[in-house]
């Protein structure tokens, strides 16, 4: 999964794919690179990120994904937890909504859940300790594996509760979401224990601080160590990495799975 942030503050592109012809560009250069689906971002949620208005967001990914939606050959996938963006990205053609609030927000009527129950699109339901605004000061756990793995096993049944196939499911533990690098570092550990709430487990764990924190290097400089997250996940169990470095990753994950599978 290839990231394409259309939004000036976003946690890794500086606004460099701002307008959308950018990130249409962008997108399609992810395409060529391999990426098997795009996940396009309007809103970051990079820790202490200011929210962004409903108006500014749908302004920021909605020409974009119909503009990608006519000339895509791959699933496109909306990173949202509005669920008025859900809306209006489904009318636009999206094909999976990845909500980091798990579509917990506005469960009364024509919230996230209905919203997407009543589609044909896919979901990422993704844990997190907290909101972008607060989850880094001071993310707490009594077992961080079992606690995850509870909330995610709980919004899966919610949401096949409300009518939502479970083969349209995926699960994301979230890393840096609430989580310090010892939270980080135990869940990557007991990723295969996750794999076995039994849909499939989407990781992002591309530039994230954590890796910052064990390698070293800002942004710009974690490539290396988000490769090997990507293979030590993959390899644990994730069916979906979601990452900037698309070229790179497809041939690391090109190898991992040579020798795997084949
Ligand atoms: C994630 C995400 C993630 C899912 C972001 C960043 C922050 N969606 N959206 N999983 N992270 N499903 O890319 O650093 O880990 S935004």
């Amino acid at each position: 999964m290839g990231i394409v942030n259309v939004t000036p503050d976003s946690f890794s592109d500086g606004g460099r794919y701002a307008s959308t012809a950018l990130a249409v560009e962008h997108a399609l250069k992810l395409i060529d690179e391999g990426a098997d689906i795009l996940d396009i971002g309007g809103e970051s949620t990079r820790p202490g990120a200011t929210a962004v208005s409903l108006g500014e967001e749908l302004n920021r990914v909605i020409p974009v994904i119909e503009a990608l939606s006519a000339v895509s050959t791959i699933p496109l996938s909306i990173d949202t937890y509005k669920p008025e963006v859900m809306r209006a990205a489904i009318a636009a053609g999206i094909d999976i909504v990845n909500d980091v609030r798990a579509l917990q927000e506005g469960s009364g009527k024509d919230g996230a859940l209905e919203i997407v129950a009543n589609s044909h699109v896919g979901v990422c339901l993704m844990h997190m300790q907290g909101t972008p605004q607060t989850m880094q000061l001071n993310p707490s756990y009594s077992d961080v594996v079992s606690e995850v793995k509870q909330f995610l096993t709980d919004r899966l049944h919610a949401a096949i509760a409300h009518g939502i196939a479970r083969e349209r499911i995926l699960l994301d533990p979230g890393f840096g979401f609430g989580k310090t690098t010892a939270h980080n570092i135990a869940l990557i550990q007991h990723l295969d224990d996750l794999a076995n709430i039994g849909s499939p487990l989407l990781v992002g764990l591309s530039r994230k601080a954590v890796l910052g924190k064990i390698a070293g290097g800002d942004e710009s400089q974690r490539l290396h160590a988000g490769l090997a997250a990507s293979v030590i996940s993959v390899m644990k169990g994730a069916k979906i990495v979601r990452v900037h470095d698309v070229k790179a990753t497809v041939d690391a994950l090109k190898v991992v799975t040579a020798i795997l599978i084949e």
